[in-house]
């Protein structure tokens, strides 16, 4: 036959090369059966596991119109997913040290949906009615504010991306207790956050020679204080309203909170009412009986400000199970130093590391989503990731953290997660029970 091939030619020389060089995702791998290697069996999964209205027939919900454009004023997520919900400790300690996680083994992206983003609270969460709130802005400045939420909002606004974290998540003992990704990082969420630059209302109060430190404190019962660095005022700090595109949800500070990226989430003050600028920082009680970590040789830090390069892998990761072939390892990579240069991922034990790959966009101080191929032979196997940052800071194994902090600290603890997969597929916490 000569002349050009017909459309339908094309069509079909095509897809046969693209049938003949894609594997397949979704056939079984090979089993190990007897110790001999029995060849893969492609997976039939569309005839065998199709109910009763799948593909081809018609499924109920084809058969009638469905529910009312607007039935619901505020959207929820499927009934289905009634179980993607914040992990809630049952012995939950409300106005001590409440906290309570994102479920982040059952999150894509980047982004932590609103409803999901996790809660920390010394106080509980005020109901503030944001015609009766008032930012004071005074101490060595020019002018003193007295600034309502309408103030705030005629400042030249910005968006932008950024993870929070908690520096006791987990806190050093709590590693091995854990046995969900959430469970053991679930002090962690990213959002987009849209409000104000700090150093654009300072500057709008005048700064006074000798401004050093900016005093924050809440509206909650709590009156959660914390003394700012000016430098970092001045730089990347915002005042935010706005989460994800609403207004901020109560819990994350509603109407107003200091966001501070990159820095432990303590300092970024919810429900913000005052800012006392100094030349000498407070030593507030979040700055001496709490969020100081104790040293081997019975000194204590202070003021360890920023989260280091830290990763997880996010699935597969404890309680689920998976089967042997192709797996995506993925996970989510950040550090308070600015972006994810690189994330390895070792599926044996640490013995050997790749690199994985790195999803776009990868920005400053905001979560990144990282995948790698693999494929489960079956056999127990321990994965586990380590992050790199831009500044060439590699995260460390729990051996290494504890060799150069000791065991006394509570805060800041960024090792590396391992997942331990066992024989039946099931992933469990890897690190050694002690
Ligand atoms: N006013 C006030 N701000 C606060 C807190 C608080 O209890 N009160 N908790 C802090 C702590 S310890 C953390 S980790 C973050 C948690 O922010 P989130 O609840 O929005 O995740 O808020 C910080 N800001
Ligand atoms: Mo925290």
């Amino acid at each position: 036959m000569s002349g050009p091939e017909s459309d339908e030619d094309r069509v079909r020389n095509t897809t046969e090369v693209a049938s003949r060089s894609r594997r397949s995702f979704l056939a079984r791998g090979t089993a190990l059966v007897g110790g001999g290697l029995v060849a893969a069996r492609a997976a039939e999964p569309a005839a065998a596991a199709s109910p009763a209205g799948g593909p081809p027939g018609v499924p109920p919900w084809m058969t009638t119109p469905g529910a009312e454009t607007g039935a619901q004023p505020y959207g929820t997520p499927s009934p289905f997913e009634k179980t993607v919900v914040k992990n809630i400790p049952k012995t939950l300690k409300q106005y001590t040290s409440a906290s309570v996680r994102t479920p982040l083994q059952e999150l894509d992206g980047i982004i932590t949906p609103n409803g999901l983003f996790y809660e920390r609270h010394h106080g509980g969460v005020p109901a503030i009615d944001p015609a009766q709130h008032r930012l004071m802005i005074h101490g060595l400045v020019e002018r003193p504010l007295v600034l309502t939420m309408d103030d705030v909002r005629r400042f030249p606004s910005v968006s932008q991306i950024h993870f929070i974290e908690c520096s006791g998540n987990p806190d050093f003992k709590a590693i091995r207790a854990g046995r969900t990704a959430s469970d053991l990082v679930g002090l962690v969420s990213c959002a987009e956050w849209t409000g104000v630059r700090l150093r654009t209302v300072l500057e709008e109060a005048g700064l006074q020679p000798g401004a050093k430190w900016v005093i924050a404190e809440g509206a909650d019962a709590a009156a959660l204080t914390r003394s700012l660095p000016i430098g970092k005022c001045l730089d990347d700090a915002l005042l935010v309203y706005s989460q994800n595109g609403e207004r901020l949800r109560p819990q994350q500070g509603y109407p107003l909170r200091v966001l501070l990226p990159g820095y432990e989430g303590n300092m970024s003050v919810k429900w913000l009412r005052r800012l006392n600028v100094t030349d000498a920082p407070a030593y507030s009680r979040e700055e001496t009986a709490k969020y100081t970590d104790l040293m081997p040789d019975g000194t204590a830090r202070q003021f360890t400000f920023t989260m280091e390069a830290k990763s997880v892998i996010t699935r597969p990761s404890g309680t689920q199970r998976i089967g042997p072939g192709f797996n995506e390892i993925t996970g989510i990579a950040w550090s308070g130093r600015g972006t994810i240069a690189r994330v390895e991922v070792s599926v044996d034990d640490g013995r050997s590391w790749q690199a994985a790959q790195l999803q776009a966009p990868v920005l400053d101080k905001a979560l990144t989503r990282f995948r790698l191929a693999w494929t489960w032979n079956g056999e127990p196997a321990v994965i586990q990731s380590r992050a790199t940052d831009e500044t060439g800071y590699v995260q460390p194994l729990f051996s290494e953290l504890a060799g150069a902090r000791g065991l006394n600290s509570f805060y800041h603890n960024n090792a590396v997660i391992p997942w331990r997969i066992a024989e039946s597929g099931e992933v469990s916490n890897g690190y050694p029970k002690a």
